[in-house]
């Protein structure tokens, strides 16, 4: 079996993974990701037991346990390139073998969760909802780094997207579904669609302040696509490269996304903490 370089997987000298400071011990099989750092212990206040906090950098992680069941909470940063480190080192931590540097021969498959904020582009889509991305679109360029292979379903978006979006520069979207399982087991009764994710919160989610847009009707662009019955819902910046990922690796994930703002009527929540913490009572009770 190859031995990793010390340059491709950095261990650092605690036997932590080089980003998110974490040994494979410290790592539960079910895992919630947070943008925000301070949103890990609004999640693990939750915890009958915490037995691990620890971080570096965007990247906290708090381990713990309700009931019998164990949970991580890790903070990602904003962002598709933070989503490529946090996927990676939380893969290698449960694939790798640390002391010889090698990969497992059985891989484990992660249960992935992101308890994300994000814009709705439906006008019918509240500010207040809980939502569970179906798919991720991802406007970013992680995935052209990866070989990523589409399903039958996943093809038929795709090739309506390239359709769609031909007639704009560099906008070349990837696609990925989130886990059947965990849909139809934490997303049950929520509403649900497909997330955008975009490379940027100001033009790249439509957005005007000072800079000018290439893109004028960009909201409207994106709430108008469709692929069959299916729409796009929201804007955020990190589940399709969750999704795609998690794919890639061999993990089960999804996004719910907890809708502060609406970009359609131009709105943003006066209590986003209350939506914020909704979703994380609706994912805690589902998980447990
Ligand atoms: C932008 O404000 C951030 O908020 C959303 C976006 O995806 C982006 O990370 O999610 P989080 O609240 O989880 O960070």
């Amino acid at each position: 079996m190859k031995e990793l370089s010390s340059s491709d997987l950095v261990i650092n000298p605690d036997g932590s993974i080089y980003h998110l400071n974490i040994r494979p011990e410290d790592l539960a099989h079910t895992i919630i990701t947070v943008g925000d750092p301070d949103r890990v212990a609004v999640v693990s206040k939750y915890f009958d037991l915490i037995e691990l906090k620890k971080g570096k950098r965007e990247f906290k992680t708090h381990t713990g346990y309700i009931g019998n069941k164990r949970i991580s909470v890790i903070s990602t940063g904003i962002g598709t390139d933070n989503i490529d480190i946090v996927m990676n080192e939380l893969d290698a931590l449960v694939n790798i073998n640390f002391n010889t540097r090698t990969i497992k021969p059985n891989p484990i498959s992660l249960d992935i969760i992101r308890i994300g904020t994000s814009g709705a582009i439906q006008p019918d889509v509240e500010m207040g909802t809980i939502l569970a991305s179906t798919h991720g679109i991802g406007l970013d360029a992680l995935m052209h780094y990866y070989t990523l292979n589409l399903n039958n379903e996943e093809q038929l978006i795709h090739d309506d997207l390239q359709t769609y979006f031909s007639d704009l520069n560099g906008i070349n979207p990837y696609i990925s579904k989130a886990s059947e399982d965990l849909l139809a087991s934490i997303g049950k009764n929520m509403a649900q669609g497909i997330t955008v994710t975009a490379p940027g919160f100001y033009a790249p989610q439509g957005r005007l302040v000072r800079a000018e847009n290439v893109h004028k009707n960009w909201i409207e662009k994106l709430n108008s696509f469709r692929s069959n019955d299916l729409r796009i819902t929201n804007l955020e910046m990190e589940t399709a490269g969750i999704y795609a990922l998690a794919k890639v690796l061999g993990h089960k994930a999804l996004s719910v996304n907890a809708i502060l703002a609406s970009r359609v009527k131009l709105e943003f929540s006066k209590q986003p903490d209350v939506i914020v913490e909704k979703a994380i009572k609706q994912v805690l009770e589902r998980l447990s």
